[in-house]
């Protein structure tokens, strides 16, 4: 059993390698950018008001995703273990996480950090978003994004180094590679 936060910069692979983690774990992989993505399309309250600031490339305000991370983390399937991907984004949440953990009787195992650097994620993501049509991931809107991880996400490294669970994986290396890397950092 596992639980797991994965950080890193926008597109350095935690959505690819939690995926594929959660999967081979058998737990479930809890994605707060593909939750709101779900919502802006279907068009939910929630969806309607992440939209802009999703757009725009900031966070979307703590109350949103808090209220929704206490609801997913408490449902039957995450009783065995979780990845969350893209949640805590900020320092207030990584605090509201760690008083969900305990009076959920919970905590987290590790904190992996995927590290690539930014021209690297610029790439990875303009590609994408040509491939896609993903709103956000246009070179001007995910420099932003990279300015808002710096501002607000990266503080985060230090909080986990801490706590004494973070663990650092090169992310700039093939995807299989990566894993590979990850399954190691985890298993120590
Ligand atoms: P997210 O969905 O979390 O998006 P992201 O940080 O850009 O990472 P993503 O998962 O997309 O990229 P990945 O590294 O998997 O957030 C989007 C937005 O949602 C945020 O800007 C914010 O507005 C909002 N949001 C989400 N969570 C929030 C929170 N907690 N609080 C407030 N707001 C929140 O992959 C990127 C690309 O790289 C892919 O195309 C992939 O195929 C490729 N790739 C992966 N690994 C690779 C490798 N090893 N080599 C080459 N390419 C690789």
């Amino acid at each position: 059993m596992s639980r797991l936060i994965f950080l890193g910069v926008p597109g350095a692979g935690k959505g690819t390698q939690a995926a594929l983690l959660a999967e081979s774990q058998g737990i479930p992989h809890i994605s707060t950018g593909d939750i709101l993505r779900a919502a802006v399309k279907n068009q939910t309250p929630l969806g309607v008001q992440a939209k802009g600031f999703m757009d725009a490339g900031n966070l979307v305000p703590d109350s949103l995703v808090i209220d929704l991370i206490r609801e997913r983390l408490q449902e039957p399937d995450a009783l065995k273990g979780w990845i969350l991907d893209g949640f805590p984004r900020n320092v207030p949440q990584a605090g509201f996480l760690e008083q969900l953990l305990q009076e959920i009787n919970q905590s987290c195992d590790r904190t992996v950090n995927l590290d690539v650097a930014d021209e690297v994620v610029v790439k990875r993501l303009v590609e994408r978003g040509l491939a896609s049509g993903r709103s956000d991931d246009t070179e001007d809107t995910i420099r932003h994004r990279l300015q808002v991880y710096r501002e607000q996400t990266e503080p985060l490294i230090a909080f986990y180094r801490d706590r004494g669970a973070l663990v650092t994986v090169n992310g700039d290396q093939p995807m299989d590679a990566v894993t590979t890397a990850l399954k190691a950092a985890i298993a120590v």
